[in-house]
C-alpha cells in the first residue's frame, strides 16, 4: 500500500500465538492503519497494545534492503550461489551433519516447510532447529509422552467456558493480552468463574486471579503431584475414563504419593493452607482449564511439569470437553505451524516421528527425495555448542536473534565469530546476530510476506501482503528454495508461490493418513491460488471431505490418543532435586517479558508509544533485599555470575519475592550498554525436551556505583557509547536515553554538546546547582528544542514522558525554555507522569488524579481519562494504581 492506496486487507498479527485477525487499511497518502478483525475467531475485533501499534513499525528505517556478501552489497544471484556453494562444499567435505539451519516460530508455515524439506529430505541431516526449542519444546515433549502426538486438545472458547482457569507460569495479561481479556470478560459475565495464578511474581495477571500462589521457582511438578494425590483421595478420579482411555495411572499415583506434605511445602514454598485452598478449588470445579507457558516450559523440569499437569486432567477426564483441558499457549505467531511441518530437530514432518522407519519411508516417498534424515539432529543449545567446537561449517539463521535469546549468549556470539560460514536472513540491517553474518539476506516482513500461520488453538490463518516488497527483499521460502535449486534439487524446489507450497504441505498431512495421525488438512491439498487468497481461518484437522468425523474442534473426550495402544499415558514424574545455591550466588534470576515490547525489539523498539511504557531494562527486587543491599529505587544494579554481568535499573517492588530478581529479555546491544540478560543464563536444558532453563539462574546482585546519572532527549540519536551505562529508546519526535558515568564527571557543557552531536562551542541554556549536584542544559535550534541533558549525582528526577514530548515543540520565549530545564510542565499544565496507557497516551499522574477525583473503579477511571479504552492491555496496571491508592487511603 506504500504506493497502492485504498486497499483493505485481512491478515494476522505477527506477534504472539493468540493469532489475532487484523484489518490493515491505508488512506490515499498510503498511511497504513490497523484494527482488529471483528470476524476473526481468535480476537473478534480486539487487539492489544502491540497489535494496535503495528502501523508504527512499518517504516523502512533500519531495514535490510539488499543482499550483502562480507559487508558488500551483492546481487541475489551472487549471494544465493555463494550460499549454495558453501553448503554443498561443506557437505561434500564433511558430510551432511556439518551444516545446520537455525530458524524461527516467526516464519510462515510455507517458509518452514521448505527449510525442513531441504534439510531433512535433500541435505539428509536433521540439523534444523528453531527458537521454538526455547519456547515450546517441553510442551511438545510432554504432549508426545502423554498423547503420542503433539496435539493441543482444546480451543480458546474453553477458557471462557471453564469454571476454573488455572494460569501457571504464564503472564497472560502481558503476553497473551487478548486471551486474558477474553477470560476477564467471561469472568465479569459469570462471576462464579474462578481464576488461579501460579507464578513466583505477583504479575499484572494477578489482577483477575481469585488466588495467587507465589510458588518457589520450579515448584510446579510437586504442586501438581500433590494435586493428583488429592484428586485420588477425594474420589475425583474419573474411573471409567481412566479405565477405558489411559494407562499407567497406578504408577503415576504412587509417584505422586511419594511426595509427603513437608516435601510439598518445601518444593513449592507454599503453606499447607494455600495448597489446600488450591486443591479444593480444583476439585470443586467440574470444568477446569490449566493454561501454561514459559514458567512451565523453560525449566530443567519443564517436560515433567507438563506431564504432571496433564496427569491431573486425564485422571479426571477433564480433557477434550468444552471448558476443560491442559492448554499450552504458544508464544510466537507460528510456533504451532513450525511444529506441524516438522521444524524441530527431533521431528520429521506433518507430525511424523523421525525415529519411526515407516514414517521416514512415507515422507521420503512423498518428497521423492534422495535421502531422509534417520536420526534427530542437534537441538538449539547443542547446535550452537557444535558450532563453537567447529563441527558446523555452514550455518543459516533465519528470523531469530540467537546472540540475544539463547542461554550463555556470549558463547553463542563467540561461536558465530568462529564459524567459517554464517548466513542470516532478517528484515533489519543491524542486530547483535547479523553483525556476524558472512552473507546477509533481506527478507520480507509482516505486511509484505504471504502465507499461513497456526495459532495456539490449531487455527490456521492467512498472513496477507498489503505492502510492496521494499528494496530487493524476498520471501524466506524463496531464499530457501533458490538455494535448494542451486544445490541441484531443481524439481523439488520449483515453487511458483506460497500457495503451491501450502498445497504440497496439505497433501503431505493427508498422504497415507488413515486416521493414525492427528494432523490432517487434506481438504486443502488441491486449493487453488484464489481460494488460498480467500482462505478463512480454520482449525485443523480438516481432512478430505466435509463432515469427516475427524474434523472437530477438540481432541480426546472419547480417548483416541495417538499412542500405539490409543491410550493416554500417565507419566510418572518426581519433583526435581532441589539444587543447592552456587557458591557466592545469593539470588535466583528469573527472566521474561514486558507488556509492550517484543523479544529483541527490532520492531516494537521503533514505536515511541510502545517504548513509553517501559523505556529501559530493569531488575525487579523485593524491598527487603534492596534495603539490605543499600539499593535505592531507580539506582543502577549489577547482576552477575561467572559468565558475565549486566547493569540495569533497580525496580523495587513487593510483587517480587525476596531472593529472586526478574530481568526482561528484550534489551540488546542495540538498545543498551549491557543488558543482554542471556549472557548470564547457564546452558542447562530439560533432559527430555532440550529446552533451556531460562527462568532460574544463580546470580549476585550489587549496587552499581556511579558518580553521575543522566537523562537526555534529543532529536538526533544521542551519542552514548562513551558512557559506562546507557539505554536508549524512541520518543515521538526523536530519542530519549538514560546514562550514567563512573569516573570523574567531564565538563558538563562539553558532555551535553557531545551527546547532542553539537559543536562544543554551541551556546546552551544551562542551569547548575552546585549544592545538589544538579546540572541541566537545553539546546535550541531557532525556536525548536533540539535536545536537553539532565545530570545529577542521584537518579535524575524529571518528568520523562513530558520532556520527551517537548521535542519538536516551539519555544518562543525564555520562560517556556526554562520549563525544559525544570523538566516539568508549568504548574497549571498537566504532567502525565509515566505512561501507563500506550494507546491513548495516558500517564500515571492522570490516573492518580482521577482516583483522587473520586473514581473508584477501572471503568470510572477509563471514562474520566480514556486510559484503557482502546486495547485494554493496561487495565491491570490501572487496577494496580487503584489498589495501591486505596491501600494508602486506608492506612
Ligand atoms: N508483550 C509480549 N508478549 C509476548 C512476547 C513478548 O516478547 N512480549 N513473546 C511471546 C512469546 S514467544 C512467548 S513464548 C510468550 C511467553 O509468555 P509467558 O510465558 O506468559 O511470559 P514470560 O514472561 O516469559 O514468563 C511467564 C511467567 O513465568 C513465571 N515463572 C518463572 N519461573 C516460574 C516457575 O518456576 N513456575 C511458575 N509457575 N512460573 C514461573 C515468570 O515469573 C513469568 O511471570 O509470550 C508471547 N507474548
Ligand atoms: N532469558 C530469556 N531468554 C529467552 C526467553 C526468555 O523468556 N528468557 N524466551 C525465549 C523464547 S520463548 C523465544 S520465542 C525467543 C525469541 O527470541 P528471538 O527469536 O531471538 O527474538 P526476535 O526478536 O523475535 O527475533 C526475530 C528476528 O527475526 C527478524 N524478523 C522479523 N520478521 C522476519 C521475517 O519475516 N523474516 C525474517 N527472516 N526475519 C524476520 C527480526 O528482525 C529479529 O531479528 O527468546 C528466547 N530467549
Ligand atoms: S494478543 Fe496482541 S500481540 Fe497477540 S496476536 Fe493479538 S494483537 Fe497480536
Ligand atoms: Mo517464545
Amino acid at each position: 500500500m506504500r504506493d497502492e492506496p485504498g486497499l483493505e486487507v485481512r491478515t494476522t498479527c505477527p506477534y504472539c500465538g493468540v493469532g489475532c485477525g487484523v484489518v490493515a487499511s491505508s488512506n490515499r497518502q498510503g498511511v497504513v492503519a490497523v484494527r482488529g478483525d471483528p470476524e476473526h475467531p481468535a480476537n473478534f475485533g480486539r487487539l492489544c497494545s502491540k497489535g494496535s501499534a503495528l502501523a508504527e513499525t512499518l517504516d523502512l528505517d533500519g531495514r535490510l534492503l539488499y543482499p550483502e556478501i562480507r559487508g558488500e552489497r551483492a546481487t541475489w544471484d551472487a549471494a544465493l550461489d555463494t550460499v549454495a556453494k558453501r553448503f554443498s562444499s561443506a557437505i561434500a567435505e564433511h558430510g551432511p551433519d556439518s551444516v545446520a539451519f537455525y530458524v524461527s516460530g516467526q516464519l510462515l508455515t510455507e517458509d518452514y516447510y521448505v527449510a525442513n524439506k531441504l534439510m531433512k529430505g535433500f541435505i539428509g541431516s536433521a540439523n534444523i532447529d528453531t527458537n521454538s526449542r526455547l519456547c515450546m519444546a517441553s510442551s511438545v515433549a510432554g504432549h508426545r509422552r502423554a498423547f503420542g502426538s503433539d496435539t493441543v486438545p482444546g480451543t480458546y472458547e474453553d477458557l471462557e467456558l471453564a469454571d476454573l482457569v488455572v494460569l501457571t507460569g504464564s503472564n497472560l495479561a502481558w503476553c497473551h493480552p487478548v486471551l486474558y481479556q477474553r477470560i476477564a470478560a467471561a469472568k465479569a459475565a459469570r462471576p462464579g468463574m474462578k481464576v488461579v495464578l501460579i507464578d513466583p511474581r505477583r504479575t499484572m495477571t494477578a489482577d483477575i486471579a481469585d488466588l495467587h500462589l507465589p510458588i518457589a521457582p520450579d515448584g510446579d511438578v510437586a504442586l501438581f503431584l500433590g494435586l493428583l494425590a488429592h484428586i485420588h483421595d477425594q474420589g475425583l478420579v474419573d474411573a471409567a475414563y481412566v479405565e477405558a482411555h489411559t494407562s499407567g495411572f497406578e504408577t503415576a499415583l504412587a509417584a505422586a504419593r511419594a511426595v509427603g506434605l513437608s516435601e510439598l511445602t518445601a518444593q513449592t514454598g507454599l503453606t499447607a493452607t494455600e495448597l489446600d485452598t488450591f486443591y479444593r478449588m480444583w476439585g470443586a470445579a467440574e470444568k477446569v482449564v490449566t493454561v501454561y507457558s514459559q514458567g512451565v516450559n523453560q525449566s530443567a523440569s519443564g517436560t515433567d511439569k507438563v506431564n504432571a499437569i496433564i496427569n491431573c486432567h486425564i485422571a479426571t477426564g477433564r480433557i477434550g470437553r468444552p471448558g476443560t483441558g491442559p492448554f499450552s499457549v504458544t508464544g510466537q505467531p507460528n510456533a504451532m505451524g513450525g511444529r506441524e511441518v516438522g521444524g524441530l530437530a527431533n521431528m520429521l514432518a506433518a507430525h511424523m516421528d523421525i525415529e519411526n522407519p515407516e514414517h521416514r519411508a512415507l515422507v521420503q516417498r512423498f518428497w521423492k527425495s534422495p535421502v531422509i534424515a534417520d536420526r534427530p539432529g542437534l537441538k538449539a543449545v547443542d547446535l550452537f555448542k557444535a558450532v563453537s567446537e567447529g563441527r558446523i561449517k555452514a550455518l543459516w539463521i533465519m528470523a531469530t536473534n540467537p546472540v540475544d535469546s539463547l542461554p550463555d549468549a556470549d558463547a553463542v556470539e563467540a561461536a558465530l565469530e568462529a564459524c567459517p560460514f554464517v548466513v542470516v536472513s532478517d528484515i533489519v540491517a543491524e542486530t547483535d546476530t547479523i553483525r556476524h553474518a558472512h552473507v546477509k539476506l533481506p527478507s520480507l516482513g509482516w505486511g509484505e510476506k504471504d502465507g499461513t500461520v497456526t495459532n495456539s488453538e490449531r487455527r490456521i490463518s492467512r498472513q496477507r501482503p498489503f505492502l510492496p516488497a521494499p528494496g530487493e527483499a524476498r520471501a524466506d521460502w524463496w531464499q530457501m528454495a533458490e538455494v535448494g535449486r542451486r544445490m541441484g534439487y531443481e524439481a523439488a524446489f520449483n515453487y511458483t508461490d506460497a500457495a503451491a507450497i501450502f498445497r504440497e504441505y496439505a497433501a503431505q498431512t493427508a498422504f497415507e493418513n488413515d486416521g493414525s495421525r492427528d494432523l490432517d488438512i487434506g481438504a486443502c491439498a488441491e486449493i487453488n491460488r484464489e481460494s488460498y487468497d480467500a482462505l478463512s481461518p480454520f482449525q485443523w484437522p480438516l481432512p478430505v471431505g466435509e463432515g469427516d468425523a475427524r474434523s472437530r474442534a477438540r481432541f480426546f473426550a472419547e480417548g483416541g490418543y495417538y499412542t500405539a495402544d490409543r491410550r493416554a499415558c500417565f507419566v510418572s514424574v518426581s519433583p526435581p532435586i532441589k539444587d543447592t545455591a552456587a557458591a557466592g550466588a545469593s539470588f535466583t534470576l528469573n527472566t521474561g517479558r514486558v507488556r509492550d515490547h517484543w523479544h529483541t525489539m527490532t520492531r516494537t523498539g521503533k514505536s515511541a508509544r510502545l517504548s513509553a511504557h517501559i523505556a529501559e531494562a530493569f531488575a525487579e527486587i523485593n524491598p527487603r533485599d534492596a534495603r539490605q543491599l543499600g539499593i535505592d529505587d531507580a539506582s543502577l544494579v549489577r547482576v552477575a555470575n561467572d559468565r558475565g554481568e549486566i547493569v540495569v535499573r533497580a525496580l523495587i517492588t513487593p510483587r517480587q519475592q525476596p531472593g529472586n530478581i526478574f530481568v526482561p529479555m528484550h534489551w540488546t546491544d542495540q538498545w543498551a550498554s549491557s543488558a543482554r540478560v542471556d549472557r548470564l543464563v547457564a546452558p542447562v536444558v530439560d533432559p527430555v525436551s532440550g529446552q533451556p532453563a531460562l527462568k532460574k539462574t544463580a546470580v549476585t546482585l550489587t549496587k552499581f556505583e556511579t558518580s553521575i546519572y543522566g537523562f537526555v532527549i534529543s532529536r538526533m540519536k544521542p551519542a552514548l557509547e562513551t558512557f559506562d551505562y546507557w539505554a536508549v529508546a524512541r520518543a515521538q519526535k526523536g530519542w530519549r536515553a538514560e546514562f550514567a558515568h563512573v569516573g570523574a564527571p567531564a565538563d558538563s557543557h562539553v558532555l551535553a554538546c557531545d551527546l547532542l552531536g553539537l559543536d562544543s562551542g554551541t551556546a546552551l541554556l544551562s542551569f547548575t546547582d552546585p549544592q545538589s549536584g544538579l546540572t541541566r542544559h537545553a539546546a535550541f535550534d531557532g525556536v525548536h528544542l533540539a535536545g536537553a541533558v539532565y545530570l545529577s549525582e542521584r537518579p535524575v528526577e524529571v518528568s520523562r514522558s513530558w520532556a520527551a514530548d517537548q521535542l519538536g515543540q516551539d519555544f518562543e520565549n525564555l520562560s517556556s525554555r526554562w520549563r525544559v530545564i525544570a523538566g516539568r510542565p508549568a504548574n497549571d499544565m498537566p504532567d502525565k507522569g509515566a505512561i501507563v496507557c500506550a494507546c491513548m497516551n495516558v500517564g500515571a499522574n492522570e490516573i492518580l488524579g482521577a482516583i483522587r477525583g473520586g473514581c473508584m473503579s477501572v471503568d470510572a477511571i477509563s471514562k474520566a481519562t480514556t486510559a484503557g479504552t482502546n486495547c485494554g492491555s493496561c487495565k491491570s496496571e490501572i487496577k494496580g494504581l487503584l489498589d495501591e491508592h486505596q491501600i494508602i487511603a486506608a492506612e
